[in-house]
């Protein structure tokens, strides 16, 4: 029922971003990681093959200078050079970001980020012990997510109870659902298809069962599910 690609980049342009970045900073801390790895290894094994001592060990006396700043600063820099690096690939992702929503979904990233945006649909996400329901504008509550398609989506996520953790993995959405604050996240869903909802926040006994779908439906079909929806709600509000 549920795929779960390792690469999202053919179901959303704005995830695919996200995922370059953090593929950025993995290989940035795989490097790192080699080096320091390295050194651990290599250092104690080296001086482990020496006969005489670097120098002689006397209480209250400070080593003297082992002449070996050449190798700390190449460490320094590389250093400094990956956060150098981490911040500008960050900058630029996030320009990046900003311009396809702009140019592909005529909607500018701050007022996204604000959770409020000319024409976007805004979903209210509340966790639960053990569960999620979605509320849209229109006052329909549902235990399954419904998305169009290539339109940029606003939640607003909250609890009511304990920490949740709201998330749809597939299209990189992942925010805290804190009761008596609501956390704002957005995303732009492309391709039509069932997605796992589940949540990443140990909350309880039932933390594992907290899993939904997000059915995410093109554009026309979400907007017949949305007024039939709508009608409904109306019907059953004039009955009562
Ligand atoms: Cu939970």
């Amino acid at each position: 029922m549920f795929h779960y690609p390792f690469n999202p980049a053919e179901l959303s342009e704005t995830a695919r971003i996200w995922w370059d970045l953090f593929g950025f900073y993995l290989t940035v801390a795989i490097i790192l990681g080699v080096v320091v790895y390295a050194g651990l290894v290599l250092i104690p094994w080296i001086y482990s093959r020496r006969r005489q001592a670097v120098d002689e060990i006397q209480p209250g006396v400070i080593p003297g200078e082992r002449g070996r700043m050449a190798y700390l600063a190449v460490i320094v820099i590389l250093i400094a050079a990956s956060f150098i690096a981490i911040f500008v690939e960050s900058y630029l992702a996030v320009n990046k970001l900003a311009a396809t929503l702009e140019e592909k979904y005529n909607v500018d990233i701050e007022e996204l980020q604000a959770g409020e945006a000319d024409g976007v649909l805004v979903v209210e996400v509340i966790g639960f012990q053990w569960g999620w329901t979605f509320r849209y504008p229109n006052g329909v509550e549902t235990d399954i997510l419904y998305l169009p398609a290539g339109r940029p989506v606003i939640f607003k996520v909250t609890s009511e109870d304990v920490f949740h953790a709201f998330s749809i993995p597939d299209l990189r959405v992942k925010v805290d659902a804190i009761p008596g604050q609501v956390n704002v996240t957005w995303t732009v869903p492309e391709k039509p298809g069932t997605y796992r909802v589940q949540c990443y926040e140990l909350c309880g006994v039932g933390h594992a069962e907290m899993i939904t779908k997000a059915i995410v439906l093109p554009p026309e079909v979400f907007d017949f599910w949305y007024e039939s929806q709508s009608e409904k709600l109306e019907s059953e509000g004039g009955e009562q």
